[in-house]
């Protein structure tokens, strides 16, 4: 698919930290539009989603603003599935990560109808796999995981009209480093892989992507949740929870590159860019950075893969 379009969705209705809202057009600011347009796609940009407004309320039940997420993530299940419809490959531009809902529901109803299987790599320092009862913080960026594999609010789990939207063995978590201790007991329950940073410490990243991405082929669809947080802090201060020891430069470009090899992706979120922190929007332009190189830009072209 060589025809893209950018979704924006400015909300952080999601997270208890503020900002995030503002990343749409930070990565506007940054030339995400025109650096696709460079190589070569058709690009088109729909300008932003409308919904609710933060009401900046403290948990209730177990959720901090359930129904404004709900909301939100209905508008971005339609706006992510009529593009997936018409064959364009649909960019969520976050937006708090409570949005992977509605985007990877759309995303797993396009699959359902089109008799495609479905591979989710979910690039985060989180594992987002908490539910209300595990949740320390209520937020429900921190819950997109479990929601779309059948744990959460029913108005949530629903969006895609299945239900769970997706099956655990679908997604492969990479970079992960920090998670709450009964999300973790969860994630084992639920037998997650996920590849976290002391196995990218171990094996390094392209072992970790030559895993994360086995048994792909031309029927599968590949979705990539790209948490900015996955990033070092070093390189990408722009977000509302920094966690140290996450991948430098280079091995975040690795991680892309090897993704626009397989050729397979079909739909990308890019969320939780905190424009309100981050230094002269250089956060911004490192994911425009990297978005490029999941579309295929390389510094050369390749005349031998590099030995085993
Ligand atoms: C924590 C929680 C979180 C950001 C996701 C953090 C969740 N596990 N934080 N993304 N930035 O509150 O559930
Ligand atoms: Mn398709
Ligand atoms: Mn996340
Ligand atoms: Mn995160």
């Amino acid at each position: 698919m060589r025809a893209v379009s950018l979704i924006g969705a400015p909300t952080d209705v999601g997270a208890s930290d503020r900002g995030a809202s503002m990343g749409p057009e930070a990565m506007r600011v940054a030339g995400l539009h025109q650096a696709l347009a460079q190589r070569g796609l058709d690009v088109v940009d729909r300008g932003n989603l409308a919904g609710p407004a933060n009401p900046w309320q403290t948990p209730s039940s177990g959720y901090r603003h359930l129904r404004e997420v709900v909301e939100w993530n209905q508008r971005v299940h339609d706006a992510m599935y009529a593009e997936l419809r018409h064959e364009r490959l649909p960019i969520l531009l976050g937006g708090d990560h409570s949005l992977g809902i509605g985007s990877i529901s759309a995303v797993a109803r396009h699959c359902r109808d089109t008799g495609r299987s479905l591979r989710i790599l979910w690039l985060d320092a989180h594992a987002d796999f908490n539910t209300s009862e595990l949740s320390p913080s209520g937020n429900i960026h921190g819950m997109p995981v479990a929601c779309l594999c059948g744990f959460g609010p029913s108005e949530l789990t629903r969006i895609g009209g299945a239900v769970p939207a997706i099956q655990p063995q679908w997604i492969r978590q990479i970079g992960i480093r920090s998670v709450d201790a009964g999300e973790k007991r969860f994630v084992h329950e639920q037998g997650l892989e996920v590849f976290d940073m002391r196995f990218i410490d171990e094996v390094g990243v392209r072992q970790t992507m030559e895993m994360a991405l086995e048994g792909l082929d031309d029927r599968t669809h590949l979705h990539v949740s790209f948490d900015v947080d996955f990033l070092d802090p070093e390189i990408a201060p722009g977000v509302g929870t920094t966690i140290p020891g996450g991948p430098t430069y280079r091995e975040a470009q690795l991680c892309m590159e090897m993704i626009a090899d397989t050729g397979r992706m079909g739909s990308l979120d890019v969320m939780e860019l905190n424009p309100a922190l981050d230094v002269r929007n250089r956060t911004a332009v490192l994911a425009v950075d990297l978005i490029e190189s999941l579309f295929g830009k390389s510094t050369l072209m390749r005349k031998h893969a590099p030995p085993r």
